[in-house]
C-alpha cells in the first residue's frame, strides 16, 4: 500500500505526484505478458497511441485502472467521487526512425469539459526512465490556468492533434523526470504542463493513462478526436447527474 499521507497536500501545491508504488513486479509482471499478447495482436501501430478506452473489452486494463490501491491514491488527490473517463497507453518503441515524442500540453485543453477537471494515473508498464523517454512534468504548473496552445513544428509528436505549448511559456529549467519502476505510479493534474522525450533506448516504454474526472465536469463539447466521453462512477457519488453513467464492463477487482 503507498503511504497516503499528505499526498493531498503535495498534490494541492505541485499538481503532480512523482513515483507512488501500486503493483508488485509479479502483478505488473503478470498484467505486462498481457499488454504483450494484445500488442502481438493489434501491432505496434495501434499500440503507440491508438489503444484508447479498451478497458470496455480488455479485462487486465480494466483490473489495472480499477485496482483499489490506485482508486485511494486517487481519493487523495481528487476527493471521494471518482468517475473513471477514459484509458489510453502510450508506447514508444525504440529504435524507430521517427523520433516520436509528446509535446509540452495540458491535458483538460481539447477535452470539452466545463469545469475543465480531471486527473491522470499514468501506470509504467515497462521500467520508465528518462533514457526511454519518461514523462517529464513542471511541478506547480498547474496553477497557471489554461495557457492557448499552437501546433507543434517537429515533426513526431504523439497529440492528438499536434497540440503544444508555445515554447515561450515552457520552463525547462525547472521541470523533472518522472522515472518510475514498472508497476509503480505518478498521478498529474489536467492543467500540469507535461512532455515526453523521445525513446533514446533500445528498450519499450509503455505506460497506462487512466483519466478521472468528478462528477461537476461535464462533458459540453466533442473531445479531441471528435468522441463522447463514456464516463463510469467508480466510487463515491454522481452529486451532479450531468453525466450518462455507462455500466461497469467487469465487476471491480
Ligand atoms: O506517456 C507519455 O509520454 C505522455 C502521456 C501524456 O501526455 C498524458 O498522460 O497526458
Amino acid at each position: 500500500m503507498p503511504a497516503v499521507e499528505n499526498l493531498s497536500d503535495t498534490y494541492e501545491a505541485d499538481g503532480v505526484l512523482p513515483r507512488i508504488d501500486v503493483f508488485s513486479e509479479t502483478e505488473i509482471g503478470a498484467f505486462r505478458a498481457q499488454f504483450d499478447e494484445l500488442e502481438a495482436r493489434e501491432g505496434r501501430d495501434v499500440c503507440q497511441v491508438g489503444l484508447q478506452s479498451r478497458h470496455f473489452e480488455e479485462e487486465f486494463i480494466w483490473r489495472l485502472s480499477t485496482d483499489a490501491r490506485l482508486l485511494d491514491v486517487m481519493e487523495q488527490a481528487m476527493g471521494k467521487d471518482i468517475l473513471l473517463l477514459a484509458t489510453h497507453f502510450f508506447c514508444k518503441y525504440p529504435a524507430r526512425a521517427e523520433k516520436h515524442f509528446v509535446a509540452w500540453h495540458q491535458d483538460v485543453t481539447y477535452w470539452g469539459l466545463k469545469p475543465p477537471l480531471a486527473h491522470t494515473a499514468w501506470i509504467a508498464i515497462d521500467d520508465s526512465d528518462a533514457q526511454n523517454g519518461c514523462m517529464r512534468v513542471i511541478p506547480g504548473s498547474h496553477k497557471r490556468g489554461i495557457v492557448t496552445h499552437g501546433t507543434s513544428e517537429r515533426d513526431g509528436n504523439l497529440l492528438s492533434i499536434n497540440q503544444e505549448i508555445p515554447d515561450d511559456l515552457v520552463d525547462t529549467s525547472s521541470a523533472i523526470d518522472l522515472e518510475l519502476n514498472a508497476g509503480q505510479i505518478s498521478v498529474h493534474h489536467g492543467r500540469l504542463f507535461h512532455a515526453s522525450m523521445p525513446n533514446a533506448s533500445n528498450r519499450r516504454r509503455c505506460g497506462l493513462t487512466v483519466r478521472f474526472i468528478p462528477p461537476e465536469a461535464r462533458q459540453v463539447e466533442s473531445n479531441s478526436i471528435g468522441q463522447d466521453w463514456r464516463p463510469i462512477l467508480l466510487r463515491g457519488a454522481n452529486r451532479f447527474t450531468h453525466h450518462f453513467l455507462v455500466p461497469m464492463p467487469f465487476p471491480l477487482p
